[in-house]
Order: C-alpha cells, then structure tokens, then sequence
C-alpha cells in the first residue's frame, strides 16, 4: 500500500509542474492537501479513484481577448479569464475580479478556493471564478461600462443560470454587474436573472447580498469567540481594506459592541482610535471613490500612515478584508505579540503560510476565508433561490438565513477538526468538510 503522505506529495509535485509560475494557485492547494491525509486513511475510495488529482484540474479554462476603447479614443486589449474549476455539486459559481494584478494563477487559486467554500454553504453550488487583468482605478463610467460590455461580448456564450453565475469580487460591484447584466441580456434576448448575482435591488438582486461577506464573516468570528464563552463587546478590531467586504464587516463590528479601530486601502492606514466613522468611509469610498486618506480631513481625531502596516496596530481582533498574502509571518507574530485573540478573513487566502502556522502554533481562534467568508456567495446562491422562485425576501429574512449558514459552517468546521483529531484547527476542519461533500458526489457520477 501507497504510504499516504508520499501520495499526497506527488499529487503537489504534479500540480506545481503541470501549473508552472502560478505560485498562488501552488499555496491553495497545498494548504488543503495538507489537511486531508487522514480523510485519505478513512475513506481509500478517494485515491482509488484519484478524486484529488481530478479535483487539482479544472474542469474547463477560458482565456479571451477584451478589446476597449478609453474616452480619448484609445483602443486598450485586457485579457479575460473564467476558471470553470468544478460543477459537482452545481453550476459553476464565483465571482469576477478586475485588477490589474489579475493572472490565470491568482484566478485559479481563487477558483480552487472557491470549490470547497461553496461545498462549506450547503448549497447546490459548483465552484468557478473569472476576471482581467483590467485596472478600473481612475476610470470614469463610461469606460467601466464599454470594458464590461466588451468582458461580456464573450464571457455570455460560456455561462447561464444552469451552466455558470458569475458575481462581484475586486473590482467588480454593483455598478460593473450592472453593465455586465445588461449586455448578457441584449446579446442574448434572455431575461435570465439567475445568471449573474450581486444583481441591484431594482432588477433581481436579494437584499443582504452586498452586505453579506462582511457580515457573515462577523458571525462567523463571533460564534469561534461564543465556542469560547466570549465575544465582541469591548474587543478593540482592525479590517484591513476599505472595500465592500471591510464597509459591512466595520458595520456588523459596530453592531455586536465592537470598536473598528483602523481600516486601510493599497495607499495606507487610517487609525481613528475613538472608533471607525463607517458613513464617512461610506460616502468617501462608495459613493466618491476616493482614497481613504482623505478621512482625515473630515474626522481630526484619526491620522493617516502612508504604505504603513495596519498589522503593527495593536488590537484583540484582526478581519484582513482586502486581498491575498497581506499578513506575512512576521506580522503574524506582530498580532499575536500584541494580544490579538481572533483572525477572521473576509479576503481570499490573505495570510501566508508562513502566518498561518503563526496563529496556530500561538493556539489563538484563526477562521480560514474558506469558512468565514462564506456568506458572500451563500448569499449569492439565495439569490439564485429567489430568482428561480420569482421571489424576493425582506432583509430581515435574508439576514437570518446567511446568520443560520454561517453558524452552520462554523460547527462543520469545528465538529469535523474534532472528529480527525485536532480540535480547535478550523483549517482543516474546512478542508476536510469542504472536501469530503465535493468527493462524495464526484464518486456518485462515476468518472467525470
Ligand atoms: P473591493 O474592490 O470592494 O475592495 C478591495 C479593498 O482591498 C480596497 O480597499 C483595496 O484598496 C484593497 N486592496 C485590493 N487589492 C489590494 C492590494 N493588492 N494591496 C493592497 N490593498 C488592496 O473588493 P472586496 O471588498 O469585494 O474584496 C476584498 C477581499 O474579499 C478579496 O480578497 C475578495 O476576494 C474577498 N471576497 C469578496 C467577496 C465579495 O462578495 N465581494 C466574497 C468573499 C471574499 P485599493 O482601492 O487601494 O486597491
Ligand atoms: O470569493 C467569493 O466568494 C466571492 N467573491 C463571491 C462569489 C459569489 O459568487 O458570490
């Protein structure tokens, strides 16, 4: 018999040669083949019939050509990228990310993520993602508009409500699937409301979606704190980022008797110790687009530290909400070295591995964005719901539904690290439960 951690260390060695250079879609599969040697002792079905190494390859790659024109008449090329990574358990489903760091490996590892997220919901959603290496900072809306009408032109033909449901990520909001709403229903003369989501309440969006990540990542660090006969009340917090996931994280914060003591965008950190002003950040990134910098012209109390880290904050919680890798080792141990209790990551993948064991080995509550920030894309599949009932709830309704998920997913989590014997690893506990679902049904359609 095969020794199980050899097999799983060829299973990466594959990967890393047959994905060369896409060094972040290198470090999410890594992290989840460490979790699952001991799924593969219980269950030998899943090597028997190379269910990891079908899962590492996606089921179909899109790369296109995105041609627009700027408002000077300049003609710029993007390229496009929908990974369509696994549709075991439903239509593919992910969102959109347009930043100009975008490449096939980040949307790859976001993809990858995405597969055992959706499988974390319990909903009927398979797991996909997509973008370009567009960068919309500084763009006015008419530009948005002609590159997303011109993203569409050719994403249209390879999504639906049955086949792929793209959504928002970096980049991409209410205004950009807007556009993109629009043009899939010129091009194609369907109104076809649950082929996109994060859609606007006007035409077939669900309430709660856009609050949904940043809340639903709150309930999940408040049931890890509950897990501990604890809680947010008094707990000083940072969110990193200044984007739809930081905004509705601050505001959930702020709710449950937290106090958001700094938030940041790529420019630097804004720390207004009295307490974030959540409607300043409001009007200043969500309505004016501006920098977060300019908080300190409205509220004297706070100051801004240009290209500082927010990770030197001291603080009791810390909710990375913008982007992947953004907490190293060493701030990492920065956190834990100040009193931090509690990561919860409403970003993809933002601490690297090297902060991961960090957390771990200080033993403090660390909930993996595969599990905490689940509630986006729960939401999401709500939305499918609804449109495919011709239905739409009431914010209180939706909001109890994604608490529900969330509380869910947290006890997936924690039962299923308990039950293969490390208690507390909400890593693996999310790996291992996000898996085991998505290898249950590939077993049952034979070999797919
Ligand atoms: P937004 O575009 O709304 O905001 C992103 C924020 O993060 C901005 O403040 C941005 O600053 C900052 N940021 C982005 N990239 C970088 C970078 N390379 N370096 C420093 N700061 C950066 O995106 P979202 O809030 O939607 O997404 C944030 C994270 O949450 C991502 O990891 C995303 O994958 C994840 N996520 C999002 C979900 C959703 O429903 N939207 C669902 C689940 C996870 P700046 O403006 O300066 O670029
Ligand atoms: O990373 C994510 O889960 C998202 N960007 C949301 C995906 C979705 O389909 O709502």
């Amino acid at each position: 018999m095969v020794n199980v951690s050899e097999k799983i260390e060829s299973i990466y060695r594959d990967v890393i040669s047959r994905n060369p250079g896409e060094n972040e879609f290198h470090q999410a599969v890594q992290e989840v083949l460490e979790s699952l040697s001991q799924v593969l002792v219980k269950y030998p079905e899943y090597a028997d019939q190379k269910i990891i190494e079908r899962i590492c390859e996606p089921e179909r790659q899109i790369i296109f050509r995105v041609p627009w024109t700027d408002d000077k008449g300049e003609i710029h090329i993007n390229r496009g990228f929908r990974v369509e990574f696994n549709s075991a358990l439903g239509p593919y489903k992910g969102g959109l990310r347009f930043h100009p760091s975008v490449y096939l490996g980040i949307i790859k590892f976001l993809g990858f993520e995405q597969i055992f997220k959706n499988a974390l919901t319990g909903l009927p959603i398979g797991g996909g993602k997509g973008g370009s290496d567009f960068d919309p900072k500084g763009r006015s809306d008419a530009e948005i508009m002609r590159f997303c009408q011109s993203f569409m032109t050719e994403l249209y033909r390879h999504i639906g409500e049955y086949t792929d449901v793209p959504a928002g990520d970096i980049g991409v909001g209410g205004r950009e699937i807007g556009y993109l709403f629009g043009q899939y229903k010129r091009i194609t003369n369907r109104y076809e409301s649950g082929m996109l989501t994060g859609k606007g309440l006007a035409y077939g969006g669900s309430q709660v979606r856009t609050e949904a990540t940043g809340y639903g990542t709150v309930f999940f660090v408040d049931e890890m704190l509950k897990a501990h006969k604890d809680s947010f009340e008094g707990k000083n917090v940072l969110v990193s980022g200044s984007g739809n996931v930081a905004i509705y994280a601050i505001e959930k914060v702020h709710e449950l008797g937290g106090k958001v003591i700094a938030c940041s965008d790529s420019n630097g950190v804004i720390v207004d110790e009295k307490g974030i002003n959540l409607q300043l950040v409001q009007q200043l990134k969500e309505i004016e687009r501006r920098r977060i910098k300019d908080y300190t012209q409205y509220e004297k109390s706070a100051r801004f530290i240009e290209k500082g880290n927010i990770w030197d904050v001291p603080c009791h919680i810390a909710l990375p909400s913008a982007t992947q890798n953004e907490i190293s080792g060493k701030d990492a141990a920065t956190l834990v070295k100040n009193g931090c209790i509690a990561v919860g990551e409403g970003a993809n993948m933002p601490t690297t591995p090297k902060g991961i064991k960090v957390f771990q080995d200080a033993k403090i509550l660390y909930g993996p964005g595969k599990a905490a920030n689940a509630g986006g894309v729960a939401t999401s599949a709500l939305e499918m719901q609804q449109n495919a009932s011709r239905d739409s709830w009431t914010f209180e309704y939706t909001e109890e539904r994604l608490r529900q998920i969330m509380i869910n997913i947290h006890r997936d989590c924690y039962e299923t690290a308990e039950e293969f014997g490390e208690p507390g690893n909400y890593v693996m506990g999310a790996n291992v439960a996000g898996f085991k679902r998505v290898a249950n049904a590939m077993l049952s359609m034979g070999l797919i």
